[in-house]
């Protein structure tokens, strides 16, 4: 028996692979399980005691010796591999593409809005996320036990009830009206919190933009021109709108905006529930309340202001049926808005 297990030793150690293959199957003839080294094991249990001492040894070196040379062998052929890499690589073939970033689908609507009202005449404001009561709702006329003031809508921050994340942007047109004099005309992107369960059409966190416009003479007849050009610009140039009365604490008259279904051409689809008609977003003439409390004078001026919600306005328009992939950024969600605008 030491004369095989020698001579197996002696072809281990010999063993010279031709190809990476050739290890493997070498390692499963000499240590597989079917292999030679357990068909001596087999042979090792029958023989006389007194030589099993010296056997076992013999055994458990060959062993040794037979993974430590198959594992070096194999490192030899993994670095070998490697460095024939770059002589056999094709130096003509074509790189690997870089994979673009493309815009946000929010941020792609919230420009063209944007740019929209621009062409009116009207400047871009922005304001802090972190704001005060006063800016948010006291000088929005809305009254002390009002329903958004509740814990159950708002982030307050703790410990100082008057510190809130803003829920609406009108507080960015409150800090306007603070610097400037009429006229005024301003379009107010931004981010807003409220504490609502996320949904497919609810989130905590969302975008808004409001627009003001104060000057002397302003009329609704005025507000309705510049949401029908609007509504044409951004919805298509057939675009019809409708409006119908509606209530806000910082606005009188108010009015809630639909555009005409686009699908259906107002006749009625499964998108507009078979109204023909798509709310976008809320108006009004601002309330007398609301420029004395922000120091301008309601008999000399008027004016009027809206609101939307960034979110709906994209979802109409591409027909994003839930407002939760906006936030999730999933590239294949993402890359479908490349070219969109
Ligand atoms: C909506 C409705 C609206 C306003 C926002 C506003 C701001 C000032 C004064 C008066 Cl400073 N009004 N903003 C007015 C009417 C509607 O938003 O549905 N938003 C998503």
């Amino acid at each position: 028996m030491t004369d095989k297990i020698n001579e197996l030793l002696r072809r281990v150690e010999e063993f010279k692979p031709k190809a990476a293959s050739d290890i493997e199957e070498f390692r499963i003839r000499i240590l597989g399980k079917k292999g030679e080294l357990n068909a001596l094991m087999e042979e090792f249990k029958t023989v006389a005691p007194e030589l099993k001492r010296e056997l076992g040894q013999q055994l458990n070196r060959l062993k040794n010796e037979a993974t430590a040379r198959i594992n070096a062998l194999r490192e030899e052929w993994r670095n070998a591999a490697d460095e024939q890499a770059p002589a056999d690589e094709d130096l003509t073939r074509p790189g690997s593409a870089e994979h673009l970033g493309s815009r946000h689908p929010i941020s792609l609507v919230k420009n063209q809005i944007v740019e929209v009202f621009s062409r009116l005449g009207y400047t871009v404001a922005e304001g802090p996320e972190i704001e005060d009561d006063w800016h948010v709702f006291s000088a929005l006329n809305f009254p002390p036990e009002h329903p958004a003031r509740d814990m159950q809508d708002t982030f307050f921050i703790e410990k100082n009830p008057d510190i809130l994340l803003r829920t609406h942007t009108s507080s960015i047109q409150v800090r306007t009206m603070e610097r400037q004099k009429p006229p005024i005309r301003v379009i107010c992107p931004g981010r807003v919190f409220r504490n609502e369960a996320i949904s497919y059409r609810a989130h905590c966190i969302f975008h808004q933009i409001e627009g003001l416009y104060i000057d002397e003479g302003v009329s609704f007849a005025d507000m309705k021109q510049s949401l029908l050009y609007f509504a044409k610009e951004v919805f298509g140039e057939q675009t019809r709108i409708r409006m119908r009365p509606s209530y806000f604490p910082f606005t009188e008259p108010s009015a809630e905006v639909d555009v005409s279904c686009n699908l259906c051409g107002g006749k009625g689809c499964a998108v507009c529930k078979g109204t023909g008609w798509l709310e976008i977003m809320g108006c009004g003439m601002v309330d007398p309340n609301v420029l004395k409390a922000n120091d301008i004078d309601p008999e000399k001026y008027s004016g009027f202001a809206f609101g939307m919600g960034v979110e709906r306005i994209a979802m109409l328009k591409y027909g994003v049926k839930d407002l939760r992939l906006y936030f999730e950024n999933d590239v294949r969600f993402l890359h479908q808005f490349d070219e969109a605008l």
